[in-house]
């Protein structure tokens, strides 16, 4: 029983998803404001330091650990066909069995130094990490329930070193949360009768005692990203959540949250009922990434993304299509162009260490952004017509634009066009020092970039010095008369 309505919940989760978030919120801009009291709480982009740095990241690291990196996706030799971290969900896994995972849960090799310095030389500026997924199980010790590291063989908190050890190295830690909760009694899907409305009074409490605690004991924690917040029973508590929400901002200025945290009063979530965001960035691009830039509705957003096609937690076997480092590379270039930030997960191994996989597309994107992070780094969308070879990013606050290319042209010329009275006064690449080529004007503001090879290994970078060019009209170039 159980089982299905997990099943049920995955599906309507996938359902209201971004594309009919993007929808709704096109909808509702046409419509008359109504009054809402648990609305979004401001319109408009954040413009504080703490968002203004979030804004700036680029390139996030996710880290999706628990107790099912114990079975990784397989149970009595059975291959689950679902994502490694949802094998509680499957029939043929006993609730009970599964929550004894807690007692074989000793990773002797977890350092989190070590995760962190991979985190570092990647180039990460933020981590999400995984506190407690839809298991129950938390990695630090609540005092809220025994279902936790501390009676674990391991016995110790996991978050704390992590924070420590990340925080210590630049890279902000964000914290993931799940609301929904397979292993405490009290949660429900759906609230039907006066048994599950008194059960879930308790669920909402125990929730609550729970963030205030995560908020108390990592201080240096810079938001909370919520998970599991789809379903009835919670999209029903639009004033809990709401007070919820501003108790935990009260407490600690500057914090993030998502747009997946709340419901407003008619249950509409992400975006109100009047299409405006609540929350300080956009949660739902979720291994997809928008197209244009219009998809995004000027909003903060981030995409969160897979190695495999839908794996979170570590999972022995990785099937299908596994993402190559540049086309990692190629996603990050997307996103950061259309003004988000990237953020690709890892799910560590029982023992606390990274796999092979993923430290060796660590090592290729911190590779990459070695040279070329200066694209990344406070990037944002540049206002251009988007060419073929691939992306352009812009500096904030500079008149640098970095072209981000992935696809070079047979005739190895570079098309730019830039908005009329700019001109290109210099182009420089990243990579090579003293590299610098002279654009080939071929129309107004239009140019060419001929590039001197055309073979290339990995993607590389252009920076373009841009100036005011209101003298030059453009008259010398005819229109066509037609
Ligand atoms: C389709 O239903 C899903 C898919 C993924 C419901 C939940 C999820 C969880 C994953 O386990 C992972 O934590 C991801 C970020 N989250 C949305």
């Amino acid at each position: 029983m159980i089982k299905k309505v997990i099943l049920i919940t995955a599906i309507v989760w996938s359902c209201i998803n971004t594309a009919s978030i993007n929808a709704q919120q096109a909808a509702t801009t046409a419509q008359k404001t109504i009054a809402l009291q648990h609305g979004a709480h401001g319109v408009g982009r954040r413009r504080d330091a703490a968002m203004e740095k979030w804004r700036a990241y680029g390139l996030g690291q996710f880290v999706h650990w628990g107790l099912y990196s114990i079975p990784a996706g397989e149970w009595n030799g059975k291959q689950y066909n679902g994502a490694a971290e949802w094998i509680k969900s499957w029939k043929e896994v006993p609730a009970t069995t599964y929550d004894s995972l807690m007692y074989q849960f000793n990773p002797t090799k977890f350092n989190a130094e070590s995760w962190a310095a991979t985190a570092k030389q990647m180039g990460v500026k933020y981590v999400t990490i995984t506190t407690k997924h839809h298991d129950g199980f938390c990695l630090w010790p609540s005092k809220y329930t025994n279902f936790t590291v501390a009676n674990s063989p391991y016995k110790k908190d996991i978050i704390g070193p992590l924070v420590k050890a990340y925080d210590r190295r630049g890279i902000d830690v964000i914290l993931y949360f799940s609301i929904m909760d397979w292993h405490n009694p009290d949660w429900r899907y759906d609230i039907k009768t006066r048994e599950d409305s008194v059960a879930f009074d308790r669920f909402k409490q125990f929730t609550r005692n729970q963030l205030l605690e995560l908020l108390t004991l990592y201080p240096a924690a810079k938001g909370l990203w919520f998970d599991g917040t789809w379903d009835k029973s919670w999209v029903k508590q639009a004033a809990f959540a709401d007070s919820l929400e501003k108790e935990m901002r009260a407490m600690r200025p500057g914090l993030i949250i998502g747009s997946r945290f709340r419901a407003d009063e008619y249950g509409k979530r992400h975006f109100d009922s009047n299409g405006n965001m609540m929350g300080d960035y956009e949660q739902g691009w979720e291994r997809k990434i928008p197209e244009k830039i219009t998809d995004v509705h000027g909003n903060d957003w981030d995409c969160v993304m897979t190695v495999p096609e839908n794996q979170w937690g570590y999972s022995k076997i990785w099937k299908g299509h596994i993402k190559t480092t540049d086309e990692l590379l190629e996603m990050l270039a997307k996103c950061v162009s259309l003004d988000g930030n990237f953020v690709l997960n890892f799910g560590p191994k029982p023992d606390g260490t990274l796999r092979t996989e993923e430290l060796d597309l660590a090592k290729g994107i911190g590779a990459w952004m070695d040279t070329n992070s200066e694209a990344i780094y406070n990037g944002e969308y540049a206002g251009l017509v988007k060419q073929d070879w691939g992306y352009y990013v812009k500096k904030t606050g500079t008149n640098k634009i970095y072209m981000l290319v992935f696809n070079v042209p047979v005739s190895g010329a570079l098309n730019v066009v830039l908005p009329s009275r700019t001109a290109i006064s210099k182009v420089y690449d990243l990579g090579g020092p003293g590299l610098s080529y002279v654009p080939e004007e071929i129309g107004t503001s239009t140019y060419f970039i001929h590039l001197k090879q055309q073979t290339f290994k990995r993607p590389f970078v252009l920076v373009l010095e841009t100036a005011d060019n209101s003298k030059n009209s453009g008259a010398q170039y005819q229109k066509a008369k037609t």
